[in-house]
């Protein structure tokens, strides 16, 4: 009978989350850039956050629009507009655009072991779309690709959860 109980309540818990997430509060449209045709990345380019890099120069990119949301469950919608390269966008919370984050300079990625990501959506084909919805209290959040290189080429981009 306890069993039974505790296995009922798992189940609702479950359901409410399905549908919460099925009825997003907003949607952000992501969109992933790259203009770099066989770049080098073996070293980091340095457009990363916080570096005050002159942003204009990135031949990869995020954009995001709109570039704030309400709390809540924000859905984004990601499209990979890349000729050939596969890209991938982690979400982190960020205390602001200032912060540099923790890098592997040896590996060229962000050391997401120091940076907690609150979700990721991997390998994003060229052309082809992904979407994520994730519960977001009020704050500054990252979006940004951490395939070798990309971070330091400029593919970040920040959004305010109002
Ligand atoms: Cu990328």
């Amino acid at each position: 009978m306890k069993l039974r109980n505790s296995l009922g309540a798992g189940l609702i818990l479950a359901s409410t989350i399905l549908t919460a997430q099925a009825h997003a509060d907003a949607v952000v449209k992501v969109t992933l850039i790259d203009k770099m045709g066989t770049p080098d990345l073996s070293k980091p380019l340095g457009l990363g956050m916080g570096m005050h890099a002159d942003m204009k120069a990135a031949k990869m990119g995020i954009k995001i629009n709109p570039q704030s949301a309400n709390h809540g469950y924000v859905k984004f919608d990601v499209t990979n507009l890349a000729s050939n390269l596969v890209h991938e966008v982690l979400i982190s919370r960020i205390t602001d655009e200032n912060q540099l984050l923790p890098f592997d300079q040896g590996r060229n990625k962000v050391d997401t072991e120091s940076l907690q990501t609150l979700g990721s959506l991997s390998e994003i084909d060229p052309n082809k779309t992904a979407s994520l919805t994730l519960d977001l209290k009020p704050g500054k959040y990252l979006l940004f690709c951490n395939v070798a290189g990309h971070y330091m080429a400029g593919m970040w981009a920040v959004i305010e959860i109002k």
